[in-house]
C-alpha cells in the first residue's frame, strides 16, 4: 500500500462510455477516477454503482467553467448562474460519495478583467462563500484550483488561491495545484506545495507538455518529497491533455490514444516509482 491516494481525470477520455473508463482506471492499480463536471450529462447513480463494484472511488469533479459560469462576470445574472452550476456540481459529487469539487472564479481561458480589480476580487468571494455554504451542508469540499495565465488572469499560483480561500472564511475544503500550470506560474513547485500546507485539498499531476509523468521535463522527486512532508493526504489525480491551447478544445479532439491505456499506465507507474524514493518524513 503507498502512501499515496491515486486519480486519473476522465476528461480526456472524452466520448467514452464511463463504464469503460472505470474499469481502465481499476484495472491500472488507482483508487479513484476524477469525474467531468457536468451533472447533466452523467447519471450519478450509474457511476456509484460502477465504482462501487470496480471497487474504486470517485476522488473530485473536474467542473467545466465555461463563460456562462463566470463567478465574477459584470452581470449579476451570469454570476447568480455561476453558483447555481458550482451547488448542481456539489450534489452531483454528494450523489456519488464524491468528497472534492473544483473551483476557479473565472470562466477558462478568459485572459482578461472585465470589471474593478477589487469589486471582482469580492464577487469572487461572495460567489465562493454562497455556493461553499451549500456544499458543506452535503458534505462536499471545494477545491480552488490555479491556473495558468494563458487560461486566467485571476488566480494563476498557489499564494493567491490561499488569500481568497481565507478570505471566504469556508472550512469545507482549501486550494488546488496542478502541475502543468505550476511550472509556468510558481518559482518552485516543490516550495509552493509546501508554502500551501495545510491549505491543500486537491492536487492535479501533469507533465510540463501535459501528458503523463515522464513524457516532459518536470522532476517529480522534489514534488512528491514536498508533498510528503507537508503531511498531503488527499489525492493525486493525473489531468493530462493533448496540446491545446483550451483544454476543453482537447476533449473533443478525438484521437489522442495514447492518453488512454498507455498513459494512465505510465503516469501511475511513474509517481510510484517517486514514492518509493521518499526520504522518511
Ligand atoms: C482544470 O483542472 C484545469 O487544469 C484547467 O486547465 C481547466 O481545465
Ligand atoms: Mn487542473
Amino acid at each position: 500500500m503507498g502512501r499515496f491516494r491515486y486519480a486519473y481525470n476522465a476528461l480526456v477520455y472524452h466520448g467514452e462510455d464511463i463504464a469503460d473508463s472505470i474499469e481502465r482506471v481499476a484495472r491500472f492499480g488507482y483508487d479513484a477516477i476524477e469525474i467531468v463536471g457536468e451533472p447533466g450529462q452523467y447519471d450519478p447513480r450509474r457511476i456509484a454503482k460502477l465504482t462501487g463494484d470496480a471497487g474504486i472511488a470517485v476522488s473530485s469533479i473536474c467542473s467545466i467553467y465555461t463563460p456562462e459560469r463566470d463567478l465574477v462576470h459584470p452581470d449579476p445574472a451570469v454570476r447568480a448562474a455561476a453558483v447555481r452550476y458550482v451547488e448542481d456540481v456539489a450534489r452531483f459529487a454528494c450523489e456519488m460519495s464524491c468528497p472534492t469539487i473544483i473551483v476557479h472564479p473565472t470562466a477558462c481561458m478568459k485572459t482578461a478583467a472585465l470589471a474593478d480589480p477589487e469589486q471582482e476580487w469580492e464577487w469572487a468571494v461572495q460567489g465562493i462563500r454562497a455556493a461553499g455554504e451549500t456544499a458543506a451542508d452535503l458534505g462536499v469540499s471545494l477545491s480552488l484550483e490555479c491556473w495558468n495565465r494563458y487560461e486566467t488572469y485571476f488566480m494563476n499560483r498557489l499564494e493567491q488561491a490561499v488569500a481568497l480561500w481565507q478570505a471566504t472564511g469556508l472550512a469545507n475544503g482549501g486550494v488546488q495545484g496542478d502541475t502543468f500550470h505550476m511550472n509556468l506560474e510558481e518559482e518552485s513547485i516543490a516550495q509552493a506545495f509546501r508554502a500551501a500546507g495545510p491549505h491543500l485539498q486537491h492536487v492535479h499531476l501533469a507533465d510540463s507538455n501535459r501528458a503523463a509523468p515522464g513524457s516532459g521535463h518536470l522532476d517529480f522527486g522534489p514534488i512528491v518529497q514536498a508533498l510528503a512532508d507537508v503531511g498531503y493526504d488527499g489525492y493525486l489525480s493525473f489531468e493530462l491533455l493533448p496540446a491545446f491551447a483550451d483544454p476543453f478544445a482537447a476533449m473533443s479532439a478525438g484521437g489522442q490514444e495514447a492518453f488512454f491505456d498507455r498513459y494512465t499506465e505510465q503516469a501511475i507507474a511513474h509517481i510510484r516509482a517517486c514514492e518509493s524514493e521518499l526520504a522518511e518524513v
